[in-house]
């Protein structure tokens, strides 16, 4: 059976040191019931900070500690000390990524020395998995506490299956950007194969951020990173669904429910449950309770409001003054409107056991989920699901990502002390055929897509990554291969190179003037083409006076403005062409240039070209559709083509490509020997031309016609001077 190593920020266990010796708690959170059912697939360990610090452990607590947790709960701990709490856990975590991630950004702390810590943290996180992990393991790692862990995993286990939930918003580019060390944890995210977020916004944002800050391209969830593939997806989380669907009738629960009952005789109630966070946005829903009564005198004493917040990082100072404010806002509204059989709120600030939680879901008649900014939001999936009768009135707020599967609630904004007020009046008297249509529609979708459907799809995904980063490494030249393709090189009397130059022969680079070719290629290139056995043919996009001043004098067939232009001996044209269209196509590009910043017009005697890879990611993508889109209706009755490469739009005369240029060579002679070089669409034409005796070498990781990719540009050069070297023997 395979393994699988869960990593979080916590075990789900928890240990304390008492008089008596050390004591071993279990937690049953909704994450460790998800995964709980992993287990059953896999042999599975759970990899987290126990909760001690390893000040309050000695040596020979510690190795108890490891002992036990792995006899008893299949759990290693990571051992953190008192000061890498402080400033990896209450720091950069609490006081940096979580307020940014929920667009607080007024209260984040960007401290250099929080960050080191994080890092150092994230670090030995790694040295523990590597200590532990075996070949075949799957890893996944959850949550924003370790975002940098999936890349020092891969640095130590390059092979492994790493998988990445994040639980949080991930927030749009503008906010994210804002993070000093952004490009290092989008980096760290990128160690794993996939990343899993709730909703398709954070996916969204997340890619977005990738393209911009890192470059990379992706489609359809699929990131193109330097040497391999990474999927980023979304997976909503669920809760466990039997738990709280059968909780009623649990003994313990009916007590409860009973309790509750009597001691709120009469009265409507609405339910609130937190852990007590600012993104929360619980005096704000204070405040929506005030007005409601002070417009609403006839709900006086007809309604009462529990609202139940759970202790959270009460060690940060921001968390600190919210208790004040939360403590206050219940004293005011208690003394404004509370008479002596009434009190209009009810304040626990505790965490409640599992029998008195449901309960409360059971006999709350609305549930009131108003978070400025969450994740999910469990509590919203758990009230519904737990009310079996149907009737019950749940108010989501849409800034929570679960409001995106639970559309049948009452959604409202936050922010509009208005519309909430509005939203509680209108869930007092909702009818309760409507409160049971609504719920029995979002139960169903809640047990389908359970916390165990959760675990399980992402498995199935992360598993299905790894298959096709398999595939993609099974078509990269292997050693094997190449040993071949050289011997093959070596026994012909006849060989033919058909090399592309920008982004093949050099890095791609923005602007044309940047791509010089340096001596060393000059070189390989003067080496390769002097071997009478060789042809040696450049096929470009470029104009044909850029060419010819840089590799004229090299002996080399050319090939420019992508077949217009052809050098065996002299330069002359494919075939007669006119350019009297490019007075109707200039000022259309020309807009483009303007509208998109960076971007940038080459015009060569038979095409126009518009280049964007300066410009903004983001924005020339939807630029690149738009003009496309413009210029196919412009074109329809030109003799033109419009041809898109790497970070340029080209039109020309259409029937004009590589491929064709290179038949030239091609069927010329017969050649015993043919290697075929290119990184983007202009050089498909080409490898669709090839006899089956040529070896055709795509640049990049995405698909191709040619017979084998390689990882990089480099590879090419690296390759290039192998055969150089061959040549020689
Ligand atoms: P949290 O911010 O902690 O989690 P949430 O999704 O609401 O928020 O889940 C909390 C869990 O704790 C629920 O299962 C709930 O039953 C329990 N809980 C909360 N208060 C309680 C109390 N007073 N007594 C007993 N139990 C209590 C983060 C993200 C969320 C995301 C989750 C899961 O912030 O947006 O939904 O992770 O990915």
């Amino acid at each position: 059976m395979r393994r699988l190593l869960i990593v979080s920020n916590r075990l789900p266990v928890t240990i304390e040191k008492r008089k008596d010796g050390l004591h071993f708690s279990q937690s049953a959170g909704g994450l460790a019931t998800g995964l709980g059912s992993l287990y059953k697939l896999y042999d599975s360990i759970w990899i987290g900070w126990p909760g001690i610090t390893s000040d309050k452990t000695n040596k020979e607590e510690r190795g108890h500690i490891e002992s036990r947790l792995m006899s008893e709960f299949a759990c290693h701990p990571v051992f953190l000390s008192q000061n890498d709490i402080e400033k990896y856990y209450h720091g950069f975590s609490n006081k940096t990524l979580w307020p940014l991630f929920h667009y607080f950004t007024q209260y984040v702390i960007h401290e250099k020395s929080l960050w080191e810590a994080y890092r150092r943290v994230n670090e030995l996180f790694s040295e523990v998995i590597y200590e532990i992990a075996g070949k075949d393991d799957i890893i996944w790692i959850h949550d924003y506490h370790l975002m940098l862990l999936p890349k020092y995993t891969r640095q130590r286990l390059p092979d492994a299956e790493i998988g990445f939930f994040h639980h949080i918003p991930f927030p749009s580019f503008e906010i994210f950007r804002l993070l000093p060390w952004r490009n290092e944890i989008l980096e760290g995210l990128l160690g794993a194969d996939i990343i899993g977020f709730h909703t398709d916004d954070y996916t969204r944002h997340f890619l977005s951020s990738t393209h911009r800050l890192l470059g990379y391209e992706y489609t359809m969830g699929q990131i193109n990173a330097d040497d391999r593939i990474i999927r980023a997806d979304t997976f909503p989380m669920g809760i466990a669904y039997e738990r709280f669907s059968k909780a009623v009738q649990d003994p313990k629960v009916q007590r409860e429910i009973t309790k509750l009952r009597k001691s709120l005789p009469e009265r409507k109630i609405i339910l609130s449950v937190d852990r007590l966070d600012y993104t929360k946005g619980i005096p704000q829903r204070l405040e929506v309770l005030n007005t409601f009564l002070e417009r609403n005198p006839m709900y006086r004493e007809k309604i009462i409001f529990i609202l139940i917040a759970t202790p959270s990082r009460t060690q940060v100072n921001h968390y600190k003054l919210l208790k004040r404010q939360i403590d206050e806002l219940v004293g005011r509204i208690n003394g404004k409107y509370g008479t002596i059989g009434w009190t209009p709120i009810w304040y626990l600030y505790r965490y409640l056991p599992f029998p008195i939680l449901t309960a409360l879901y059971n006999v709350a008649d609305v549930c009131l989920v108003t978070p400025l900014r969450d994740g999910m939001n469990l509590i919203a999936k758990e009230y519904i699901t737990a009310k079996t009768s149907g009737k019950g009135v749940l108010i989501l707020s849409e800034m929570a990502g679960a409001a995106k599967e639970l559309g049948e609630t009452i959604i409202v904004n936050p922010n509009s002390r208005e519309e909430m007020v509005e939203a509680l009046a209108k869930a007092l008297t909702m009818p309760e055929e409507e409160q049971i249509e609504r719920n029995r529609v979002m139960q169903k979708r809640i047990q389908r897509y359970d916390v165990v459907r959760w675990a399980e799809e992402f498995m199935d995904r992360l598993v299905h990554t790894k298959k096709l980063q398999k595939e993609m490494d099974a078509r990269i030249l292997s050693p094997e291969m190449k040993t071949r393709l050289l011997s093959d090189y070596r026994n012909a009397k006849r060989r033919l190179f058909l090399l592309d130059y920008d982004g093949t022969l050099i890095p791609f680079f923005g602007k044309p003037q940047e791509a010089r070719p340096g001596e060393n290629l000059l070189q390989l290139l003067r080496k390769l083409a002097a071997d009478p056995r060789n042809e040696v043919v450049l096929l470009s996009g470029r104009d044909k006076e850029t060419i010819e001043s840089w590799f004229g004098t090299l002996g080399l067939g050319l090939v420019c403005e992508h077949g217009v232009w052809i050098k065996e001996d002299e330069w002359e044209m494919i075939e007669p062409l006119t350019d009297d269209w490019k007075g109707e196509i200039r000022p259309i590009l020309e807009l483009y240039m303007d509208r998109t910043p960076g971007s940038f017009i080459e015009e060569k005697e038979f095409s126009l070209v518009w280049h964007y890879r300066k410009a903004d990611p983001e924005l020339s993508t939807t630029r690149v559709r738009e003009l496309i889109d413009e210029l196919v209706n412009l074109t329809a009755n030109l003799n033109l083509q419009i041809l898109e490469g790497s970070k340029v739009v080209e039109v020309k005369n259409s029937g004009i490509n590589k491929g064709r240029a290179a038949l030239r060579w091609i069927a010329g002679e017969d050649w015993n020997f043919i290697l075929a070089i290119g990184d983007d669409r202009t050089d498909e034409d080409s490898f669709e031309v090839l006899p089956e005796i040529a070896y055709s070498l795509k640049v990049g990781l995405s698909s191709s016609l040619a017979r084998f990719n390689l990882k990089s540009q480099r590879d090419v050069l690296l390759l290039l001077e192998e055969l150089a070297l061959a040549g020689l023997r």
